[in-house]
């Protein structure tokens, strides 16, 4: 039996976000957007966290071998308005955190995970600078509160997927559907300048505080890789996608497609870079597509696609990707905080997660820093725009019953947290099909 290590003391954890679990989250901007009828389905009672089941999906994750876990506190609870702060809210998740502790996982925390409360969006949201000082008071109070459980902050979950989905010309699904690449570009740059001051806020209020945020990395290749204008469009929706929030922490300057922002006081401000990682597109020259920079995207005809055809399965990119990030910030710790895919059988994602997490060890082999892998998710939890009709849990749930089922994948997982390494004798087990991939004779 050969087996891939990771190094002593790697992170092995799931992810899930307050809006995706807890249930009746009825005070923030997604809840209204649902209730409209402006998405699939609605996250009503979801997994019911916010009544307690946490408490049972925690001891699933400490039975799992998991060491770590990613959640998200939710905004709109803490603050319900402008001059309310909800003790009791804050103290329920003081005991989420301290049911994480005694269950010997070590809990990572993201302030802003896509939902915002319902008065911060009638003021403009993240369109309007006033909701950055808003944001740090968020932030300075959580963190006071919070702060005797949880030394490892996520500020803000996926800028671009929040600004993009929300906001920008070629893509609709997310609150407040608009429709404008430029404020899709402001808003970005207001989180920016949000995530800089929730970095300084934070390491005033804890010192040992490691902070940093979550990017969804998207891999971009052109179609015709001899085709300049195949590169050409590649390397705009690359940037478009991905490079925007990096470059500022980078540089100080968001460097975008459409021109430039400065922000300078976002230089220097992570301990680590979060790093989402779910799919790769081809790109070829489209002359018809201006709002997405003259890229047409697509999956790779003979990729495996995922239940929905939401995802192909591009575990090379992954690897890509963490190269990126080495190159743009040599040394930074980097945490895969997000991986997963949408499949209710179980068909596709034992091999879909052994396939990413080797490709991980090979990263790790060159001696890139990744510390820890967080997979999403733990249990089928309320997938934004598309409802219930994706499944992405370890565990099934029955939204129905609230009755949670075992699939083999978590069972995968358990063994690969418990041996902190991927074996032969795992995959032989659990996908048989890409033994010859993964441990070539
Ligand atoms: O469910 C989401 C999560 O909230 C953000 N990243 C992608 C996941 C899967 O769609």
């Amino acid at each position: 039996m050969v087996t891939y290590h990771f190094p002593k003391g790697f992170l092995w954890g799931t992810a899930t976000a307050s809006h995706q679990v807890e249930g009746n989250n009825k005070n923030n901007q997604w809840w209204k957007w649902e209730q409209e009828g402006r998405c699939i389905g609605t996250s009503g009672l979801a997994c019911d966290w916010w009544g307690g089941r946490w408490r049972e999906d925690f001891d699933r994750a400490a039975e799992g071998g998991q060491n770590a876990h990613r959640m998200s506190v939710e905004w709109s609870r803490i603050q319900p308005a402008p001059d309310r702060w909800d003790e009791d809210a804050l103290e329920r998740y003081r005991a989420m955190l301290r049911g994480l502790h005694e269950r010997g996982i070590t809990p990572m925390v993201t302030l802003h995970h896509f939902t915002d409360p319902l008065w911060v969006e009638e003021r403009g949201g993240w369109e309007n600078e006033e909701t950055i000082l808003l944001f740090e008071k968020f932030v300075r109070k959580t963190v006071e509160a919070l702060k005797g459980y949880c030394a490892l902050w996520c500020t803000v979950n996926e800028p671009n997927g929040y600004a993009l989905n929300g906001y920008a010309a070629s893509v609709v699904g997310f609150p407040p559907g608009k429709k404008n690449t430029r404020i899709a570009l402001n808003v970005i740059a207001n989180l920016i300048r949000g995530h800089a001051a929730a970095y300084r806020a934070i390491h005033e209020i804890q010192r040992e505080a490691r902070v940093g945020f979550a990017l969804y990395y998207r891999s971009f290749i052109p179609y015709r890789a001899w085709s300049p204008l195949d590169q050409w469009a590649a390397k705009n929706i690359f940037n478009g996608v991905n490079a925007g929030f990096p470059s500022a922490l980078a540089t100080g300057v968001m460097k975008t497609p459409l021109g430039n922002y400065q922000i300078p006081e976002a230089k220097g401000t992570q301990d680590y870079f979060g790093f989402n990682y779910y799919t790769r597109d081809f790109v070829t020259f489209d002359l018809t597509k201006p709002a997405t920079l003259f890229g047409r995207n697509f999956f790779r005809k003979d990729a495996e696609i995922s239940e929905g055809r939401f995802l192909a399965n591009e575990p090379e990119g992954m690897f890509e990707g963490l190269k990126w990030v080495t190159r743009l910030f040599p040394n930074l710790p980097i945490l895969v905080t997000e991986n997963g895919v949408e499949d209710s059988t179980d068909k596709l994602r034992p091999r879909f997660m052994a396939e990413h997490i080797h490709q991980m060890w090979r990263a790790v082999n060159f001696n890139w820093p990744v510390k820890g892998y967080f997979h999403w998710s733990l249990v089928d939890n309320f997938e934004w725009e598309r409802g219930w009709t994706q499944r992405f849990g370890l565990w099934e749930l029955d939204t129905e019953t609230q009755k949670r089922t075992k699939r083999p994948s978590a069972d995968l997982y358990a063994a690969i947290c418990k041996e902190n390494g991927l074996s032969s004798e795992m995959v032989e087990k659990w996908c048989p099909e890409v033994m010859g991939k993964l441990f070539p004779e």
